[in-house]
């Protein structure tokens, strides 16, 4: 395994930074297995209370250093850390396969990701623009600042274990903030590589050491992150469960965060969809990343008009699909992240079929040569009602979900009726329809797309949900405002004082 090498990545590894340093930590150790062959790829040492509070004081002493660059060469940095891992992106690409266990195009991907994240910063860091106004008052002028806000808390998932945070820490840092990222515990590695990788371009530029930290560890690291009032923005990417407990916490401070949680996206076929380009968009929305992206597509709302036709080419596609190790180009499903992971789908699959859903294809845990992680599933379909819990509820695993409808309203209200709100699609080229499911009363979600699945969204949209996704957006547009705080001024350039809504106050 030479990316190991490549990345600098140890058997054992110290799993708190400050940036170039790392802490001796008397943390935890965590051991990262690889889905892929259920071997042990290595270890790293969480973050124990005390070296967590060296990071933080030294994040907030390197922000007072970082907001006084200009912002354009916070980008200049940045412009580097993409070209880095322009160079870093095969090695990098393979580690993200190997320990979480998505393919390895979708590996290269999320490296990808993470350069064009970098890029856009690059451009962002000379267009943090505020607006100007005019003044009521004569002789005055009116206008507002965006100025960095501090540290930044980055909590991050195992599914897409680099890109996330680069999205968070391209964006915070060309606003003139620190980050604090801590990486999921089933994918720890990841954040050693990306670590060693931005510490060499940040050593060449004299970046203060504190501005890229990393601390590892569980749930207690999230908490102290959550409850830190250090840090005054916390993005997080994980459960509802998770989502809400942070939310409290995080609110309880009057902090702010950013919170991208679970998805539980359809798609819907219209009678006048192009099927062949449906049967692609749903099958690599459900089965890729093995069902484990937030974007995945857990349901299908099929006009009854072409539900046979279509259940019946999708169910053959199933037919077709190549379970195995990822790393190999030839296989379209990896594993699950681990047994965990596979203990839940079997679960549901069982309470799938209690509540009353039809397996058109059956799942099950494959076992034999090459499957001895344990960790490969089968991608299964259910024909389910949108009211079972099951259906109601995110499961991390390839379970797709396929239902009616007659009419478009019905179609619309079905893919509402879900308490997440993520990403929704509907495949039509039928103009009215599309407009419908993009108008104010059509789609609840915080993505929404024509004749495309409902997962590969493009960086430079700004990206998250509502409901129990948790409403924040990362990533492009102006996501970047949530990194920042606003600050309105008002200048009198007159020799008079005069008072606004007219007001006199004369002696
Ligand atoms: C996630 O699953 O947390 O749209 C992020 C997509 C990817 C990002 C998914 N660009 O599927």
């Amino acid at each position: 395994m030479d990316f190991l090498e490549k990345l600098s990545i140890q058997p054992a590894n110290a799993g708190v930074s400050t940036g170039s340093e790392w802490l001796k930590s008397k943390g935890e150790r965590i051991d990262s297995y690889s889905p892929v062959d259920g071997l042990k790829t290595g270890s790293v040492t969480a973050a124990d209370e005390h070296t967590y509070n060296q990071v933080i004081d030294k994040a907030v002493k390197a922000f007072h250093e970082w907001r006084m660059w200009p912002a354009p060469k916070r980008g200049e940095v940045v412009r580097q850390v993409g070209e880095a891992l322009r160079t870093f992106k095969e090695p990098l690409g393979k580690l993200v396969s190997y320990e979480m266990g998505k393919s390895l195009q979708e590996g290269y991907g999320e490296v990808q990701e993470m350069i064009d994240i970098c890029d856009f910063a690059v451009g962002l860091s000379r267009q943090l623009y505020g607006l100007t106004m005019h003044s009521e008052r004569p002789l005055h002028r009116m206008y507002e600042q965006w100025h960095p806000l501090g540290v930044t808390g980055i909590i991050s998932a195992f599914n897409f274990p680099v890109a996330v945070w680069s999205w968070n820490a391209a964006l915070a840092w060309v606003c003139g903030n620190t980050t604090v990222w801590k990486p999921s515990e089933k994918t720890p590695l990841c954040g050693i590589a990306v670590q060693h990788i931005v510490a060499t371009v940040f050593k060449k530029n004299q970046v203060p050491e504190g501005v890229n930290c990393l601390v590892q560890g569980g749930r207690n690291v999230g908490e102290w992150i959550s409850h830190d009032t250090r840090i005054p923005l916390v993005s997080a990417t994980g459960s509802t469960r998770m989502g809400k407990a942070l939310n409290v916490a995080v609110a309880a401070r009057l902090g702010r965060s950013i919170l991208e949680l679970g998805g539980n996206n359809a798609i819907i076929i219209s009678k006048d969809a192009d099927l062949d380009m449906a049967l692609l968009g749903a099958l690599f929305g459900a089965v890729g990343t093995a069902g484990q992206r937030c974007t995945t597509t857990r349901r299908l709302i099929i006009h009854e008009t072409v539900y046979e036709n279509f259940k019946q080419k999708l169910v053959k596609a199933y037919g077709q699909l190549r379970i195995g190790n990822p790393l190999d180009t030839a296989n379209h499903v990896g594993p699950l992240i681990d047994k965990d992971a596979v203990a839940l789908y079997l679960q549901s699959i069982e309470q799938a079929r209690e509540q009353g859903a039809r397996f058109v294809v059956e799942g099950g845990v494959l076992s034999g040569p090459g499957y001895e992680s344990g960790c490969y599933v089968k991608p299964c379909i259910a024909e389910a009602s949108n009211d079972f819990p099951i259906v109601q509820h995110e499961t991390f695993a390839p379970i797709l979900y396929l239902m009616q409808y007659r009419t478009i309203d019905e179609a619309i209200a079905l893919q509402n009726g879900v308490p997440q709100g993520l990403s929704s699609a509907i495949m039509t080229l039928n103009m009215r329809e599309a407009e419908q499911f993009l108008s104010h009363a059509g789609s609840d979600c915080g993505i929404a797309n024509i004749n495309i699945g409902t997962s590969g969204a493009e960086i430079g949209g700004a990206f998250g949900g509502e409901k129990e996704t948790g409403g924040g957006r990362e990533s492009g547009s102006d996501a970047w405002k949530a990194y920042m705080r606003r600050q309105t001024n008002t200048i009198n350039w007159s020799t008079q004082l005069p008072l606004a809504q007219g007001i006199r106050f004369d002696l």
